[in-house]
């Protein structure tokens, strides 16, 4: 089969540049997201590749006789069922690394807006109250002399890690591998870690270990003064455990930028005033959503090119 007449299959939206990029080398088959593909068998045959934002179920791989490969855009790939599409030798591909920069960037911003209240001083100078009522009250945290937890020191974690060193604050981290080439303490549990640190910044993976671990316990362990950060996926916390206790005052502050069942927020979420919501932004800029978009076309096209992926999970196989 000559490269020309490769199908990728595309369900729902995706970034613009991943169909500019593909649309000259492959036949694009768009469709709708659902349970399983709107496509007939004779299309379903031809389609060896998917692009996607979001997810692929079981089912999807089941409908495509000839999958070779699924390029994720996003470095998290828990949309994608691995376990089936390595049972079956489909490779998936994800996007890493090209988005640390923005992502730690946004998590170093997020954690300065939740500690020193700034949405809220912006929105009272923009409501008049400057004017009217005099300066904006004085934010009951601070940065300085803080103790920053990390709940994942991997690509990302690290360099918020790094980001945060000039701002003085003691770092220490809880993976389930310590690391030997980080100077920073390490805990074995979450939870001694949540007692020994007044601030926790979680960039982990949504995986069946990491569900709803940032729960009443470990938002206690954090304390009044404590702030949670979360850029990591929104499955990590228990949202009703985080509500009772930024409400009634054993969390200091939150700030989310994912959320457990996205884009819905939980109304009592949102009239918190001690928490910080982001629409899941931290990669969205213009120049990184176009690196991801670039990663997700390059993995298809070396693909089917070389018979190899650029940036394969490591659950799936490697090579064609
Ligand atoms: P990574 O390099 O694979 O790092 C993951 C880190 O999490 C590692 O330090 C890993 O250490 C740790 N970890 C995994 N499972 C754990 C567990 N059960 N308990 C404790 N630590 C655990 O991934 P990354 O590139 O930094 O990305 C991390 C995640 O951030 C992604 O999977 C994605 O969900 C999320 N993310 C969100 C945004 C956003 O827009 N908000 C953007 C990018 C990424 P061990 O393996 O040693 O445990
Ligand atoms: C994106 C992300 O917002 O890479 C990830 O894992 O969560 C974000 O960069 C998302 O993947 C876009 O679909």
């Amino acid at each position: 089969m000559s490269e020309a007449r490769i199908s990728v299959l595309v369900p729902g939206k995706i970034h613009p540049r991943v169909l500019e990029r593909l649309r000259d080398r492959f036949d694009i088959v768009a469709v709708e997201k659902g349970e399983r593909p709107q496509i007939d068998a004779e299309t379903a045959k031809r389609i060896r590749g998917i692009a996607v934002a979001g997810s692929v179920n079981a089912a999807w791989m089941d409908a495509l006789p000839n999958l070779e490969v699924i390029a994720n855009f996003g470095v998290g790939y828990d949309g994608v069922d691995v376990g089936h599409a390595a049972s079956k030798g489909i490779v998936v591909t994800n996007t890493p690394d090209v988005l640390n920069d923005e992502v730690a960037d946004t998590a170093v911003g997020l954690l300065l807006n939740t500690v020193r209240q700034l949405p809220l001083a912006e929105k009272w100078l923009r409501d008049g109250r400057w004017v009217k009522e005099g300066s904006f009250p004085l934010s009951p945290f601070s940065l300085n002399g803080r103790h920053v937890g990390m709940y994942g020191l991997g690509r990302i974690g690290q360099e918020i890690a790094k980001r945060l060193e000039p701002f003085k604050v003691k770092i220490s981290y809880h993976t389930r591998t310590r690391n030997a080439d980080v100077a920073y303490d390490y805990f074995p549990t979450l939870l001694d870690m949540a007692k020994a640190v007044d601030t926790i910044i979680a960039i982990v993976p949504k995986t069946p270990q990491t569900h709803k671990v940032i729960d009443a316990e470990i938002l206690a362990a954090l304390g009044p003064e404590g702030v949670m950060i979360n850029v990591g996926r929104g499955w990590s916390v228990d949202e009703e455990a985080l509500i009772a206790a930024l409400r009634d005052g054993t969390l200091g502050a939150a700030g989310l930028d994912v959320f457990y069942e996205e884009p819905h927020v939980p109304a009592a979420l949102m009239e918190l005033p001690n928490a910080v919501l982001l629409p899941h932004v931290a990669s969205a800029s213009v120049p990184t959503r176009n690196a991801m978009a670039d990663l997700v076309s390059e993995n298809i096209i070396q693909w089917f090119a070389k018979g190899t992926a650029v940036t394969p999970v490591p659950e799936t196989p490697q090579k064609r």
